[in-house]
C-alpha cells in the first residue's frame, strides 16, 4: 500500500456502515434491534465500571458500537472465489471451516474477517459465508437446472470487479476508488423483489430444500441478517417482545457465566416478503431475519473439547423452553471453570498478556517465568475475544428459519478440501490464530519488562 492508498481497515469500516444503513432501510426490525442493543449495552456499562475499564484498556469499547456480523449464501465455486477477492480488499480473510450438512443444511461455510489485533479493534466486521452443495440435490435434472441458472448470473458488478483487479494490481485503492468500491460492492448484497425464475421452478427448488431456492432464484446473495453484539443477551432476549420483535425460543451456545466463553446467539424469525416471479406470478419468500450475539473468551483446543462435550451432554435431553434449556446448560457447565485464573492456568482459554507499567523485575525474563511474573503482579492478562462462529449454534439459527420441514441430514459429510478448492485458498485455522496472537502479546510484554530492567 502506498501513501495514496486508503487502508483496508478503513474500507471495511466504511463498507460495514454502508451495509448496516442499507439493511436498516430494508428491514426496520433490524433498526429497532440496534437501538435495543445499544440501550442494554449502555446499561451494562453503567452498572459495571470494572467491565467498562477492562474494555477500554483493551481498545474494545470503541469497536462495540460498530461491531456486527452478516451472513450470505452463494451458489458456485466461482462466486465464492470472487467474493474472497472482494473481501480481501477490505482486509477480510477466510477463517475456519463449518460443515452444516450433518445438521440437514446443504452448505459448508467459512467466515471472512480481519485477523490481526489492530484490524480487529478498528472494526471486526465478519461475514459468515456459505456455499451451497449442489451435489447434495438428489434429482439429477433439478441439479442440472440449478447449476445452469447459477452459471448464468453475475453477482458482482463490472465496476466492482474492475476495482478488485485494480486493488490486486496496485496493492491498494485511492480514497475515490475506495468510495466507488464500497458503493459497487454493496450492490452484490442488496435484496431483490424479483426472482430470476418462474414460480414453478422456485417451487420445485423450494421442495428440495428452502435454502436451495433462496440461493438459486435471485440475482445475488442478499445479506440475510446483520447481527449486533450485546453485552447481555439474556436481557435483550427478554426485552425483544417489548419492541415488537419475536425472538426464537432458545439462546444458542453456552449458558450465562461470570466469565463468558465463545459465543451466545439468538435470532428472530425470517420475514415473509412479497416476490414477483419471472412469469409475472406473485408470491412470497422468507429469508431475512435478525440476530444478536454476545461474545466471550476464545478457547484453546482443550477448552473447546470440554465445551463440545458439555454441550452434547446438555443437549441430550429434549429441547424445552429457554429457561429450562438454560438451567440444564448451567448444570452441565458447572464442570467448566468459571474464573480467569483457572481458565488460563489450565490452558482452556486465550488471553492477551500485558506488562504492568513500572513493575520491577530482578532477573532476566523469558517464557518460563510467566507464572512467577503473574504472581508478582508484573504481568496481567485480559481475555481474548472469540471472533468466530459455532457450527451447532449456526445450525440452530439456520433451522429456526427453515420452518418445521427440516431435512434429516445429508449422508455425504464434511469436505473441507473441496470447499478450499472452490475458495481458491486454504482457510485459516482459527485456533492457530488465537495462539499466535497470545504468544505475540506475551513476547511483547516480556520484552517490555526486560527493557525496563536494562
Ligand atoms: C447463516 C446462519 C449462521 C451464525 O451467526 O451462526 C449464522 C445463514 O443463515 O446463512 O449466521
Ligand atoms: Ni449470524
Amino acid at each position: 500500500m502506498s501513501a495514496a492508498h486508503v487502508s483496508s481497515d478503513d474500507i471495511r469500516d466504511q463498507f460495514s456502515k454502508a451495509m448496516s444503513a442499507m439493511y436498516q432501510q430494508e428491514v426496520p426490525q433490524y433498526s429497532a434491534l440496534l437501538s435495543l442493543v445499544a440501550a442494554v449495552n449502555e446499561e451494562v456499562l453503567a452498572a459495571s465500571p470494572t467491565l467498562r475499564e477492562t474494555l477500554a484498556a483493551d481498545n474494545a469499547l470503541a469497536r462495540l458500537g460498530v461491531e456486527r456480523h452478516g451472513a450470505i449464501r452463494v451458489g458456485t465455486a466461482n462466486e465464492l472465489s470472487l467474493l474472497r477477492r472482494m473481501f480481501a480488499v477490505m482486509g477480510m480473510q477466510p477463517v475456519g471451516y463449518y460443515d452444516l450438512a450433518a445438521a440437514g443444511v446443504p452448505v459448508h461455510s467459512t467466515a471472512f474477517r480481519p485477523v490481526d489485533d489492530a484490524a480487529l479493534s478498528r472494526n471486526p466486521f465478519r461475514v459468515f459465508t456459505s456455499l451451497l452443495r449442489l451435489e447434495l440435490i438428489d434429482d439429477p435434472e433439478l441439479r442440472q437446472q440449478a447449476s445452469e441458472i447459477l452459471d448464468a448470473r453475475r453477482i458482482v458488478t463490472p465496476q466492482a470487479e474492475a476495482l478488485i483487479e485494480r486493488f490486486e494490481r496496485q496493492g491498494g485503492l485511492t480514497a475515490e476508488q475506495a468510495e466507488q468500491f464500497v458503493h459497487q460492492a454493496l450492490e452484490t448484497f442488496r435484496w431483490h423483489e424479483q426472482a430470476t425464475v418462474d414460480l414453478a421452478t422456485y417451487q420445485r427448488l423450494q421442495q428440495e430444500h428452502r435454502l436451495i431456492a433462496d440461493v438459486v432464484c435471485f440475482k445475488g446473495p442478499h445479506i440475510n441478517h446483520l447481527t449486533p453484539r450485546t453485552l447481555d443477551i439474556d436481557e435483550v432476549q427478554r426485552r425483544m417482545p417489548q419492541v415488537g420483535i419475536d425472538p426464537k425460543a432458545i439462546i444458542e451456545g453456552p449458558p450465562r457465566r461470570r466469565c463468558p466463553i465463545l459465543l451466545r446467539q439468538t435470532s428472530f424469525k425470517a420475514l415473509e416478503e412479497p416476490i414477483s416471479f419471472a412469469d409475472a406470478a406473485q408470491g412470497h419468500h422468507t429469508a431475512r431475519f435478525g440476530e444478536i450475539e454476545q461474545r466471550g473468551i476464545a478457547l484453546t483446543h482443550a477448552g473447546r473439547a470440554l465445551y463440545d462435550r458439555l454441550l452434547g451432554e446438555a443437549k441430550q435431553a429434549a429441547e424445552a423452553d429457554n429457561a429450562a434449556h438454560q438451567a440444564r446448560l448451567a448444570a452441565a457447565f458447572e464442570a467448566f471453570p468459571d474464573d480467569e485464573e483457572t481458565l488460563r492456568r489450565d490452558g482452556l482459554a486465550f488471553f492477551h498478556y500485558h506488562a504492568v507499567p513500572g513493575a520491577q523485575v530482578e532477573e532476566p525474563v523469558d517464557d518460563d517465568d510467566v507464572e512467577r511474573l503473574m504472581a508478582q503482579g508484573a504481568l496481567t492478562v485480559t481475555p481474548m475475544i472469540y471472533e468466530d462462529f459455532l457450527p451447532v449454534s449456526a445450525a440452530g439459527i439456520f433451522q429456526s428459519n427453515l420452518g418445521d420441514k427440516g431435512h434429516d441430514g445429508y449422508a455425504r459429510g464434511a469436505n473441507q478440501q473441496q470447499f478450499e478448492q472452490a475458495l481458491g485458498v486454504p482457510v485459516i485455522d482459527e485456533v492457530a490464530l488465537y495462539a499466535e496472537r497470545q504468544q505475540a502479546s506475551l513476547e511483547q510484554a516480556l520484552a517490555q519488562l526486560q527493557s525496563a530492567r536494562d
